[in-house]
């Protein structure tokens, strides 16, 4: 593992140094800076590259890499999980490969991993136990597995995690922090009860502002005075029927690495708010002052800044419902395509709090778009399946973009969106790559 993590930390060292000698190393190409990539290269560099003629050249935008170079090429072996891209392997933080998201629910060895610190070594889910406290909680109490299960409601949803960084690797100038692409997300269902049953049996004070966790994960500096992570969300969102301390993911015990054997799961906010290995809940009085809850983390501009400008703490806010995004799962970017044949194109689609109205694809470099059909949510805060199909009108090297709208009317850019010093929330629009034979 330290041998691949160093081979990652040299490619980030590379990053927009790029020589003509690794220009077309398609494995080292998606971690270099792409303007670098186009002050050498031409339409003739890219077609030689990439071996066949580009169709669509014309409608092209300047600045564009090929998705095609974008090759993802580093697997690893993480217990219970499989296909995962590896980012750090202390702490751990693998992500999953767009095709291996194809499910309408995340599969348990295909949801994503975000690690902070170091997960719990021996769980015992008998003798586990949740604490419930905090200035504005009526009564502490505490309560084992087996007493969540026989005191409230057993709820099961499809739920919908993200990490904030997700995407952040497109980000220019970098940004730094584990170099997600498309793969920090996934959509798994989660069995447990409802946090606002959990909150309201001990008594939510008016004055409750905020619920923060505490997870039984170590700090990676060995410390067990620090904490690796401590965040939480706002009482409104905490009091969401959706909202759910989980013991099961697919109907299974949640995988180790998802916080086994409880976890906390508010879906459609950054996921650093759904705590894993759950041992406290705080109800408090104020907006909550846990580990990575104060600006920079989790945090953007209050108002948009210019690509790398310092920006002062005070002048952050706390990133709360998620943008909108779409995934191309099938097919999987780099395919062969017969030229005769109709190709199908499917996904899913995701907004926040908010729901998805419509996916379109483009063949043409986004000057034309295809409406797709559209699933509706299994629930409230659950992502979205579409497909639709395109016929290409000639062989050659196309990409296929994907770009998802919800009700308010907010859809995807086709480049990434505001920058902002932690590499948040960037949700342009997903791309693959098709070779038409
Ligand atoms: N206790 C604890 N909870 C945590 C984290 C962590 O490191 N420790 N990481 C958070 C972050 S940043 C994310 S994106 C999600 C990742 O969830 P997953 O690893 O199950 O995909 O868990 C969140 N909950
Ligand atoms: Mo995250």
């Amino acid at each position: 593992m330290n041998d691949l993590k160093s081979k990652t930390e040299n490619k980030l060292k590379i990053r927009g140094e790029l020589s003509a000698d690794v220009a077309f190393d398609a494995n080292n190409l998606n971690s270099l800076n792409r303007r670098a990539f186009l002050k050498k290269s031409s339409l003739i560099a890219m077609t030689t590259a990439l071996g066949m003629n580009i169709p669509f050249a014309g409608l092209m935008p300047p600045g564009l890499v090929p998705k095609a170079f974008a090759a993802d090429n580093l697997n690893f072996d993480i217990q219970g999980k499989e296909g995962l891209r590896l980012l750090n392997d202390r702490p751990i933080n693998a992500e999953t490969p767009a095709h291996l998201l194809d499910d309408s629910v995340t599969p348990n060895k295909y949801l994503f991993v975000r690690n902070n610190g170091i997960p719990p070594t021996s769980v015992d889910p008998a003798t586990w136990t949740l604490e419930v406290s905090g200035e504005s909680c009526v009564e502490a109490k505490t309560f084992t597995i087996a007493d969540l299960q026989a005191t409230f409601e057993e709820v099961t949803l499809q739920l919908q995690l993200e990490c904030g960084g997700n995407g952040r690797s497109e980000f220019s100038p970098a940004a730094s922090g584990n170099q997600w692409t498309t793969g920090a997300v996934g959509c798994p269902t989660f069995t447990g009860v409802r946090l606002r049953d959990v909150l309201n049996y001990c008594g939510v004070e008016a004055t409750a502002k905020y619920v923060g966790y505490v997870g039984a994960d170590s700090h990676l500096s060995g410390d067990p005075d620090r904490v690796a992570i401590s965040r939480g969300v706002p009482i409104e969102k905490a009091l969401e029927r959706e909202s759910l301390i989980a013991w099961k993911m697919n109907g299974e015990d949640i995988p180790l690495q998802n916080g086994f054997p409880l976890r906390l799961v508010c879906a459609g906010w950054p996921a650093s708010v759904s705590g894993k290995w759950l041992s406290k809940l705080l109800i408090r009085d104020r907006i909550h002052d846990g580990e990575k809850m104060a600006a920079p983390s989790y945090s953007v501009p209050q108002v948009s800044v210019a690509p790398g400008s310092k920006v002062p703490n005070e002048e952050m806010k706390i990133i709360e419902s998620m943008p909108v995004k779409s995934l191309i799962t099938f097919p999987q970017s780099g395919i062969t395509h017969d030229l005769r044949e109709r190709l199908i194109v499917r996904g899913h689609a995701w907004a926040g709090d908010n729901q998805i109205t419509a996916v379109f694809v483009s063949i043409d470099f986004g000057s034309t778009w295809l409406p797709t059909g559209l699933n509706g949510p299994a629930n409230r805060l659950a992502w979205q399946d579409w497909e639709g199909w395109v016929q290409f009108p000639e062989p050659g090297y196309y990409e296929i973009w994907a770009r998802a709208m919800d009700q308010l009317g907010r859809s995807q850019p086709m480049v990434t969106p505001s920058w902002n010093p932690r590499g948040y929330l960037n949700n342009a629009a997903h791309r693959i790559a098709v070779q038409v034979t």
